[in-house]
């Protein structure tokens, strides 16, 4: 009983808080604000990489692949997340180019193809 008591406690003050943050703040300022906080975790990143995995079930692409200065990243590999079209048009073995949008470590791929 106690700890739900504290708890409660907590998340009002989390509210008033939180309204308190917004208080005088206009509503442009703070789209802009969301707007920038979105474009700092997701950013669209391309790299060349080799197939290791297609994981249709996980719906996911394992790529060991060079290193991706956008993002700071050296060679590594690592799974993407992927569409069925991206997981049927490659194959294991394959090298591939790709772009994909990156929340720190989790990856969506956003484009695969044959590497050129
Ligand atoms: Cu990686």
């Amino acid at each position: 009983m106690k700890t739900q008591t504290t708890f409660l406690i907590a998340a009002l003050l989390t509210a008033s808080l939180q309204q308190t943050g917004n208080a005088g703040s206009p509503s442009p300022a703070r789209d802009q604000t969301m707007q920038m906080e979105t474009h700092a975790v997701a950013t669209k990143a391309s790299a060349t990489g080799t197939v290791k995995v297609v994981d249709g079930a996980g719906g996911k692409i394992t790529i060991s692949h060079g290193p991706v200065a956008a993002l700071n990243w050296p060679a590594m590999t690592m799974a993407f997340k992927a569409t069925q079209a991206q997981m049927a048009a490659v194959h294991v073995g394959q090298k591939v180019d790709f772009e994909f949008l990156s929340k720190g470590m989790d990856g969506t791929l956003t484009r695969i193809g044959p590497a050129k």
